[in-house]
């Protein structure tokens, strides 16, 4: 047996009411994310295991761990994809370093907004994506979401795209990201999330950049002075499952999977709108400074050179299939 492999418990459910005994086998899997629990990706992990235990009658438990308490988001999905853990809910960030087809959704100023990226993530391009991670050792369950990026700092107000020069910025271990925030001029610091907060309290790096949910989740207030709603990136989220885990399961239970995930995905997605309805007046009253108008255009020109080395390498025709999709 695998030290961290699945665990079968021979249950006798009835014997605490005092009936005779009916033995099941329960299976119990393990799933995490790096952010804390009260947060969209929470939601997320939570309501997948919910359904998933509702679904399969209380034979397959999910317990969740938080908070990267099992690691950051690429050592998870090193796990997911050994089998030592069977779930993970991650953003897409180290994602390109096991998938790189799906690198092509961490450029910046892709999506118009949340509603087109949600609408490419769930039609045809979304799904050709999610059969990329099988070959990979990987079930893709769906794709949920992270949210939209913004950058928050230490140093100064970031009102044109010349302010970001010379910050030194953390980044995720994203190689299409540390590209991209490169053609700002940003120091970039490629760094699993849960060492960020430490960082940004000893100074190590200026600033970070992640949607509001994950702002607050992480009380990154606590640590950076100034935000600018750049909108930068799109960051999109997935539940991924071990896929000889998910082979092994019956073809009623592997559907119990998928349509919890998608129930999740749905749950996760409200909490980003929640919090995105709420990020800014709640990071003001614990004494942010915010700035919400940018010149997007701006930010955008400054990356042209970024854009173009990006249709050379994913090809013009993919990312324009993803920029007109309506
Ligand atoms: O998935 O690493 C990051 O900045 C991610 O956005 C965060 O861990 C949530």
């Amino acid at each position: 047996m695998k030290r961290f492999g699945r665990m079968t418990l021979a249950l006798a459910g009835a014997l605490t009411l005092g009936f005779a005994s009916t033995t099941y086998a329960q299976t119990v899997m393990r799933s995490s994310i790096s952010v804390a629990q009260n947060s969209h990706q929470g939601v997320g992990v939570d309501v997948l295991a919910q359904e998933v235990e509702k679904r399969t009658n209380g034979r397959i438990i999910i317990k969740n761990f938080y908070s990267g308490s099992l690691g950051g988001e690429r050592e998870s999905i090193e796990s997911v994809q050994l089998g030592t853990q069977e779930l993970t809910g991650t953003s897409t960030g180290p994602i390109p370093n096991f998938v790189p087809a799906v690198r092509i959704l961490d450029i910046p100023f892709l999506f118009r907004d949340k509603a087109h990226a949600r609408a490419v993530l769930d039609g045809p391009i979304g799904d050709a994506l999610l059969k990329e991670f099988e070959s990979k050792g990987f079930k893709a369950l769906a794709w949920s979401e992270n949210g939209v990026r913004h950058m928050t700092n230490s140093k100064r107000p970031v009102n044109v795209p010349d302010d970001l020069k010379g910050l030194k910025m953390r980044t995720m271990e994203n190689p299409v990201h540390v590209a991209a925030y490169k053609g700002f001029g940003i120091i970039t610091t490629p760094m699993a999330f849960p060492e960020v907060f430490t960082a940004l309290q000893q100074g190590v790096v200026d600033g970070q950049e992640n949607p509001l949910s994950v702002i607050m989740a992480a009380k990154f207030e606590q640590v950076q002075k100034f935000m600018t709603l750049t909108a930068h990136v799109y960051s999109p989220a997935i539940f991924l499952m071990n896929k000889a885990t998910f082979d092994k399961l019956s073809a009623a239970d592997k559907q119990a999977f998928i349509d919890a995930a998608k129930i999740a995905a749905k749950a996760q997605r409200a909490r980003v709108d929640q919090d995105d309805a709420n990020g800014v007046a709640y990071l003001r009253s614990k004494g942010m400074n915010v700035i919400e108008n940018v010149d997007k255009a701006a930010f955008v020109a400054r990356l042209a050179p970024v854009f173009a080395q990006f249709e050379k390498d994913f090809g013009k025709d993919k990312i324009e299939a993803i920029r007109n999709y309506k």
